[in-house]
């Protein structure tokens, strides 16, 4: 709490906000070469936001290309690296890439953080079934099994089932429904309490956590930093916001869009 205070103090009078926009948003010598090739070019939601070629997920199929980075959050002075995917929303044509890699990445937990339509325009296809229903995606099925929630979230519990090898996993995914388009969520509280129960769920998981939002860059940032500040602070360690965005952006480009974003992070909940 001391440390989130720090941060809020830091924020209001404006030097990390400076900082932040000195900030590169992409990490200088990384290249994006896969995501420009003429066969993935329709893979890619938003025509200026691709992966790193050195932190993307490859699928294991000769078409190897998804728009996603792993991001591994380490905290120091204990054992802890939080390990995502961070992933653009998946389109019609991508639901099947998408659900190939939440199985061979091992992930039994999908964190989306936007709604299928926003002001009328499609930020992300919905790539689940309805409650109690089934469908296939590629050589995927999944199984919606019960949905529930409140103004601000939605949980949702499927089965992944890997047609080919017919095996099966159990999988949450946990909708953040209650963010605005453009902006910040009013009430930070429920974004904070929904932060909170995204490291609860995580306990005990290894694998990934992939995290989506629209471009996979806004909003799946927040999330990113708020849980490693989360994290530091459980592990008594300083909180450095900037190092956190920093360390972001060197596994995928341009995560978290203003400062803005960054002073919601911090300032209306802590000061
Ligand atoms: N990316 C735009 C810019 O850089 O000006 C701003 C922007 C932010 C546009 C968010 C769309 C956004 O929509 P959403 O986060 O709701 O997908
Ligand atoms: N070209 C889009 C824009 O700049 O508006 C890309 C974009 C869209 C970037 C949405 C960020 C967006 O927000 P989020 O990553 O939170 O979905």
């Amino acid at each position: 709490r001391e440390s989130m205070i720090q941060l809020a103090e830091g924020l209001i009078t404006g030097t990390v906000l400076a900082q932040f926009d000195q900030l590169y948003r992409k990490k200088p010598g990384m290249t994006m070469s896969c995501a420009r090739l003429p066969q993935n070019i329709s893979k890619n939601r938003y025509r200026d936001i691709s992966p790193y070629d050195a932190t993307r997920v490859i699928l294991k199929s000769n078409e190897d290309y998804i728009n996603a980075n792993y991001i591994n959050m380490e905290i120091p002075s204990s054992t802890i690296i939080n390990q995502y995917i961070a992933c653009q929303g998946p389109l019609p044509n991508t639901c099947p890439d998408f659900w190939q890699m939440t199985w061979e990445q091992g992930s039994s937990m999908v964190v989306m953080l936007t709604t299928q339509v926003e002001r009328g325009r499609v930020k992300c296809h919905q790539y689940w079934p309805e409650p109690s229903g089934s469908s296939s995606y590629g050589n995927f099925q999944i199984t919606c099994h019960s949905e529930e929630g409140n103004p601000a979230y939605v949980f949702r519990e499927m089965t992944l089932t890997n047609l080919e090898k017919e095996e099966s996993r159990q999988l949450t995914q946990i909708q953040y429904i209650a963010w605005p388009d453009h902006g910040v969520p009013d009430d930070s509280s429920d974004f904070l309490d929904f932060v909170c129960l995204v490291r609860k769920k995580r306990a005990g998981r290894e694998e990934p956590v992939v995290v989506h939002c629209s471009a996979g860059i806004g909003r799946t940032g927040v999330l990113i930093t708020m849980e490693t500040a989360m994290c530091l602070i459980e592990c008594n360690q300083p909180v450095y916001p900037l190092d956190i965005v920093r360390t972001m952006r060197d596994q995928r480009a341009m995560m978290i869009q203003t400062p803005d974003v960054l002073k919601f992070i911090w300032s209306p909940h802590f000061s």
